[in-house]
């Protein structure tokens, strides 16, 4: 269906009602609504939906390059491309199984070429299981016939719709190692227990567990994101001073939404010629009064 500025997205509904949208400019997942049309993804009021601007919000993807380490603009540009529907794509293993998705691909134009010289193809399925799990799986190949290899990083930014930033907690991250992003990248590890936010929080979460949970105190809601081939989490909320110095991005909006981002970026990933990569993260929600001990 057409989009704001004439750019296509696709709404995705399943049978018991939940929905989601992914606008083919940056391949993004912009809505993700549980079956009593509940929005559980944030997305500013100040959201720019076209290029060359990232879409603030939803999942943006991060490709070839997380973050600012290394030569292209932050977080690569995939999410700073128009996708296209992909009408081939190769069969998705079982475990993805869902009636209700569509499938994008990413290939380089001429111009990416010149700024990032690697041929490949990124496909990327977004699927809502019966009951409205999300899941995004990505499967990236690399298709160059110069025999060259080439190395990437990669992370689902995925932006948390919550009640109050002060009331949230994250589990399954205790006692790690961390890079913070606002002390020079310095390793740090984690304390025992539950993370909570007083302040602006920039941390790259090193060999993290596939389960990380994000709990909504006063929605009694936990997010539950389950992730493959994605060793790291980013924990990221800008806080007040950050949140004003970004043009999209209302200045409270901070207390309303947490990014937790399943990631590849300690050890980035190299893909040899005909070598696929896959990268999977699937978002569901539970009460929380059923979520600890999970
Ligand atoms: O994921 C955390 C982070 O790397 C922060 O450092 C902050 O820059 C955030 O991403 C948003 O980046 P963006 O380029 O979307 O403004």
């Amino acid at each position: 269906c057409k989009g704001i500025n004439g750019l296509d997205k696709v709404v995705l509904r399943e049978a018991r009602g939940s929905s989601a949208e992914v606008y083919l400019y940056g391949g993004q997942v912009t809505s993700w609504k549980n079956i009593h049309g509940e929005e559980m993804l944030f997305v500013s009021s100040k959201a720019i939906f076209k290029p060359p601007k990232a879409i603030r919000g939803g999942i943006p993807i991060c490709f070839p390059q997380f973050g600012s380490h290394g030569t292209l603009e932050e977080h690569g540009f995939a999410r700073n491309r128009v996708w296209s529907i992909d009408t081939n794509p190769p069969p998705f293993p079982a475990n993805s199984a869902s009636n209700t998705f569509i499938d994008l691909i990413l290939k380089p134009s001429d111009e990416d070429f010149k700024i990032w010289p690697h041929s490949y193809e990124f496909r990327l399925r977004v699927a809502l299981a019966p009951g409205g799990d999300l899941m995004l799986t990505s499967r990236i190949r690399n298709t160059s016939t110069d025999g060259k290899p080439f190395s990437f990083t990669f992370a689902y930014h995925t932006y948390f719709s919550i009640s109050d930033i002060s009331e949230v907690r994250v589990e399954g991250l205790e006692t790690l190692d961390y890079l913070d992003n606002l002390k020079e990248k310095e390793r740090f590890t984690e304390q025992g227990d539950a993370i909570t936010f007083e302040s602006e929080v920039d941390k790259i979460y090193l060999s993290t567990p596939t389960k990380i949970a994000i709990l909504d105190h006063e929605k009694k809601r936990t997010f539950v994101l389950r992730k493959d081939g994605l060793p790291d989490a980013v924990v990221w909320n800008p806080w007040d001073r950050k949140a004003k110095a970004l043009a999209d991005f209302g200045d409270d909006e901070y207390k309303h939404m947490l990014c937790v981002e399943a990631a590849a970026i300690e050890k980035p990933i190299t893909l040899k010629p005909g070598e696929e990569w896959k990268g999977r993260q699937e978002l569901s929600t539970v009460p929380s009064s059923y979520c600890s001990g999970q």
